[in-house]
């Protein structure tokens, strides 16, 4: 059942105000509503292997015993995880590795561990899903009905059983499968901001999962479970701490830990990184200087490589944030960017490690816009990097901001591999507070037409390496995970993490689909319940733009990144303050990086360039991002700016108090406790959205010097 937003937010006021007989009003859902759904806390995020309703009935035949051949530890993962799921799903007992094969058997295994899945004569398939994929496929074996899923590694099978699984969990037909599938991107990595204290850089769902002090001797439960989820969306790999690092996580002792975690996630395929510092040469080593070029120093990098990969053999390698807001790096010794990266490159190479060298810098000397500086300093350095370095680049070229264009970089290094870093954490998009589904903005990011060859050239696409060849692709996110017991704070937030994974997966999924997967795997498989859920989550990062920065604004807040601070002028840098970004004034509002401005514009390719460079081309909601416009600069509406402006604030925080009716009217659809929960976190949002709208309104309107037109 498909809605459009409008009708969403009809059907939802209408529901509020009782005039709405269809499936929204909340009268007829709390009719309904009986409290024999048990309480859950949110722990097992996606993984609840509820019974899928009426599907169940169905999968019953094809699912009637699960035979997983293989003696690895990867073997049995996927053993127990296919076992308990089917029988919770089903109701009953599934039985497991019986001797002799029925009809209705899920045989899951590796031509290396399976004769029966060698004699299947699936070249064609087997070639294209490589080593981390995996088919699926409703087949006979001894004249038996059977559903196989066959990888070439124990990996590609573990994926393949929880897309299975996820199948059967949202009421999917699983009796007639095939299918193939296999990762768009290789490095599908969560980024930790963990401190080794136990605290996380911007982490708004408890402290860090992983207990430095029990390490490595007391191995928590939870980082089997943390693993389990990652591999359950093909993610096969993490950088465990703070890119702002501490050099001690390279000291022996913290290297033994280290170990322990990469131990505990092999068999998930979860492969462990960790974020160096560039100076501990001198920090850990006690050398005199961190200089890339100095021998001493390349010795030391290839001495601790050595070390590393005898503790973890997998080990996948560094990332590093180097001279960036005071982070120390090879500029500090005169060095570049490229030297810096390739010193560490040559002492991992050797063992197959790559090297993640972010391009989150903005040294003020080198432009003083701070949205053009990455792209002046590694466009100059391209070709200059060994090749097993990848270029990290952030979704935007400012930082993780509710809306930002696409970073110019992204098809713009042809001879470096660039990966893109985004971020599930909601740093600046209301925390673990508001609920706000950010499927939909890596959604934009991601199918942004870069034009690097011309039409068609979308960052999926660059990302992917069909743009440009390249040896190494990925996507990674800044994860939201911590001790909460729902793992992510809000309830929802857990979709962030989702869908992080689907799209490393396959970028080219929809932001709807992931969200009413996710939806049928975490709340419920019932299809009206599910279209509000979906439209909830599909509204909800628009209104988050609507009530804090809309129309190209952006950073209009303080050092806690939450709450609006237009006013902020003062900070220990000028691009820290948010008057640097609006510059409101008398005449008008926005920063001009056109051809008459600073000309950021022109590092995008033809014809986004002048795209952005026109302002009648320009997409309003980049608006104030590449303009300076006066206030009653004349919208494609019709509209003046200011009115534009106050329509869009009035608008978001109007969405919010719909976003509220439509979750009171699932009461009962969702077990009470999560429904609470959110319930209470959606009145925080509510009050925030309010704050935001008259705080920022008054605020401009000092400069508009014109009157907030009664929101209609
Ligand atoms: O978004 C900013 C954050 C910093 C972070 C930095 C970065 C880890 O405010 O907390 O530092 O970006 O990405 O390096």
């Amino acid at each position: 059942m498909k809605i459009s937003r409008r009708e969403f937010v009809e059907m939802s006021l209408a529901s509020a105000a009782g005039l709405c007989a269809g499936g929204y009003a909340t009268s007829t859902v709390a009719a309904e509503a009986s409290t024999s759904l048990p309480e859950e806390d949110g722990y097992k995020l996606w993984l609840r292997y509820a019974p899928p309703g009426d599907a169940a009935k169905a999968c019953r035949q094809t699912v009637q015993q699960i035979r997983v051949e293989g003696t690895s530890a990867t073997s049995g993962i996927i053993r127990g995880e296919l076992h308990s799921a089917t029988s919770a799903m089903l109701g009953g007992n599934v039985p497991l590795n019986e001797k002799d094969l029925v009809g209705g058997t899920v045989v899951v295994g590796t031509p290396g561990n399976s004769a029966l899945i060698r004699d299947f004569n699936w070249a064609s398939a087997w070639g294209g899903v490589g080593d981390e994929g995996f088919i699926i496929r409703s087949t006979r074996i001894e004249n038996k009905s059977v559903t196989v899923i066959a990888a070439n590694t124990d990996i590609g099978a573990l994926y393949g059983s929880f897309h299975f699984l996820r199948l059967m969990q949202t009421g999917q037909a699983i009796d007639k499968l095939d299918l193939a599938e296999h990762p768009a991107l290789q490095l599908r990595l969560m980024n930790h901001w963990d401190n080794p204290g136990g605290t996380i850089e911007r982490g708004y769902a408890g402290r860090s999962l992983w207990q430095w002090n029990e390490l490595p001797g007391k191995i928590s439960p939870r980082y089997a479970d943390y693993a389990r989820a990652c591999a359950s969306l093909g993610i096969n790999g993490a950088v465990i701490n703070n890119v702002n690092a501490d050099s001690h996580i390279l000291a022996a002792d913290n290297l033994r830990k280290v170990a322990a975690l990469a131990d505990g996630w092999r068999p998930y395929g979860v492969r462990v990184y960790v974020s160096a510092n560039f100076a501990a040469p001198v920090r850990v080593g006690g050398l005199k200087t961190a200089d890339p070029l100095d021998k001493g120093v390349a010795d030391w990098w290839k001495a601790k490589a050595d070390e590393i990969y005898g503790l973890i053999p997998d080990f996948g390698g560094f990332l590093v944030k180097a001279n960036s807001e005071g982070q120390p790096g090879p500029k500090t010794y005169g060095r570049t960017h490229a030297d810096g990266a390739n010193v560490l490159a040559d002492a991992l190479a050797p063992h197959n490690g790559k090297v993640m060298w972010r391009a989150f810098v903005y040294d003020d000397d080198i432009d003083p816009d701070r949205a053009k500086r990455a792209y002046i300093e590694f466009t100059k350095l391209d070709g200059k990097f060994r090749p097993n370095v990848v270029i990290q680049v952030k979704n935007g070229a400012i930082d993780f901001q509710p809306r930002e264009p696409f970073h110019p970089l992204f098809g713009a290094l042809k001879q470096t591999p660039v990966i893109a870093e985004i971020q599930a954490t909601q740093e600046y998009l209301g925390q673990a507070k508001h609920l706000v589904y950010l499927g939909t903005m890596w959604k934009e990011f991601l199918d942004s037409d870069t034009h690097a060859k011309g039409s068609g050239s979308t960052v999926a696409k660059v990302l992917a390496g069909k743009i440009q060849p390249s040896h190494l692709t990925g996507m990674v996110s800044v994860a939201n995970p911590g001790l909460d017991t729902n793992w992510c704070g809000h309830h929802f937030s857990q979709s962030n993490w989702y869908a992080f994974g689907r799209l490393a997966w396959n970028p080219e999924l929809s932001a709807e689909k992931i969200a009413e997967e996710w939806t049928r795997l975490t709340f419920t498989n019932d299809d009206k319940a599910v279209a509000v859920l979906r439209n909830l989550m599909m509204g909800s990062r628009e209104t988050f733009v609507n009530y804090t920065m809309p129309l190209g604004l952006h950073h209009l807040i303080g050092g806690d990144h939450y709450a609006p601070q237009p006013w902020n002028d003062r900070a220990p840098r000028a691009d820290w303050t948010a008057t640097y970004y609006h510059k409101a004034a008398a005449d008008g509002i926005g920063f001009d990086r056109t051809k008459r401005g600073d000309h950021a514009v022109e590092q995008y390719f033809p014809p986004v360039c002048e795209m952005f460079d026109d302002i009648t081309q320009c997409p309003e909601k980049y608006l104030l991002w590449f303009h300076r416009c006066a206030w009653d600069y004349q919208m494609k509406s019709g509209k003046i700016l200011w009115d534009a402006l106050c329509a869009k604030y009035q608008a978001g925080a109007k969405e919010v108090a719909v976003m509220q009716t439509a979750w009171q009217s699932l009461a009962g659809k969702i077990d009470a406790r999560r429904h609470k929960e959110v319930a209470d976190r959606l009145a925080i949002q509510a009050a925030d959205a309010a704050t935001w709208r008259d705080q920022i309104l008054e605020y401009f309107g000092r400069f508009s010097k014109r009157a907030v037109p009664r929101s209609s």
